[in-house]
């Protein structure tokens, strides 16, 4: 019974990327296994491969197993978007976007992996993985101009994490990029459920020199509460609140306010997701100087966005 509960388990964890022992009180399910359970009788694994084909059991493309799969063969790798001024339309620095490039040439953006590699099977590789670009990312970009910056998204666990945040800063302690040019962008989807400990860990990365960007303002979780009691030196407008700009004079009203209120508690603004040239002129008008979206460039990678700085294009 045990092995058939393992196994009845460890099967719907490699296809769905979580483990509930509810399901297995549930007759439906287990009726629906059953061949796992003569498997736990007869223990013939031919047997069970058997069934497993004939069910057409394949792994979900975005299952753990896939993603520590593809993580084992370098296949994620950091894009990156300019973050431009708006009057120069130069980059001033740029935004990391994790890409999966996996083995059958499918490119999958976060939207599609993103909550099982941030689950707990996933989350050391996939972090360790991530962590490990933002260096030598960053050097190749101040080689080419020193004042860039690269911005990072962390996420619920990571701004949790004492742990994490001392070793991000001792990363940066033993190479030659400084923490001045990294800014950890928190999003709205990492939640914050203890709100001291997280605001000594943001303490603890502003006092070693990194900035803050608060991402996604304007999204369900990321409003003026989020302004008043995280200390950042960014905050960054989400791409809805631009959408929606041109039709809707109070989102303009908004952003004019919120241009304000950046200059009286000292943080910059960036309007995110900017696909027109309208758009681009509304925000300038409105004060915003620092944008980014398709209309000054899409994510790319490093090596494209190395080439068209060196060309002078960026
Ligand atoms: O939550 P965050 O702001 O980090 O999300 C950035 C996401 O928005 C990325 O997936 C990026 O590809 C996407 N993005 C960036 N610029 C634009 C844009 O101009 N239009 C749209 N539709 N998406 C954008
Ligand atoms: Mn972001």
């Amino acid at each position: 019974m045990l092995v058939y509960v393992c196994i009845l388990l460890l099967q719907h964890w490699m296809s769905l990327g979580s483990l509930s022992l509810g399901q297995i009180t549930d007759i439906e399910f287990l009726f629906k296994h059953l061949h796992l359970l003569e498997f736990a009788a007869t223990g013939n694994m031919m047997f069970l491969v058997l069934q497993w084909y004939k069910r057409g059991l394949t792994l979900p493309k975005n299952s753990p197993l896939a993603i520590l799969a593809g993580l084992a063969n370098n296949e994620f790798q950091f894009y990156i978007q300019p973050i431009c001024d708006n009057q120069t339309h130069k980059a001033v620095g740029f935004e990391t976007l994790m890409r999966w490039h996996r083995s059958d040439g499918s490119i999958l953006a976060p939207g599609s992996f993103l909550d099982i590699a941030l689950s707990p099977p996933v989350y050391p590789s996939f972090k360790e993985t991530s962590l490990a670009q933002i260096v030598p990312i960053l050097m190749s970009l101040m080689s080419r101009n020193p004042n860039y910056y690269l911005a990072f998204n962390t996420d619920s666990t990571f701004i949790h994490s004492k742990e994490f945040v001392i070793d991000l800063i001792s990363q940066f302690d033993l190479s030659d990029a400084s923490p001045n040019c990294l800014v950890l962008e928190l999003p709205d989807t990492a939640t914050i459920d203890d709100q001291e400990l997280v605001l000594s860990n943001v303490s603890l990365l502003r006092n070693n020199g990194f900035g803050i960007a608060l991402d996604d303002f304007g999204m369900e979780h990321s409003n003026m509460d989020r302004i008043r009691d995280i200390p950042a030196d960014f905050v960054k407008i989400d791409r809805s609140f631009i959408v929606q700009m041109e039709g809707n004079p109070r989102s303009l009203a908004i952003i004019k306010a919120l241009v304000s209120m950046s200059k009286e508690l000292d943080f910059q603004i960036i309007a995110e997701g900017i696909e027109t040239l309208a758009q681009a002129r509304l925000l300038e008008e409105a004060g915003v100087t620092r944008v980014q979206g398709y209309y000054y460039g899409r994510p790319q990678s490093v090596d494209y966005w190395l080439d068209q700085l060196d060309k002078g294009l960026l």
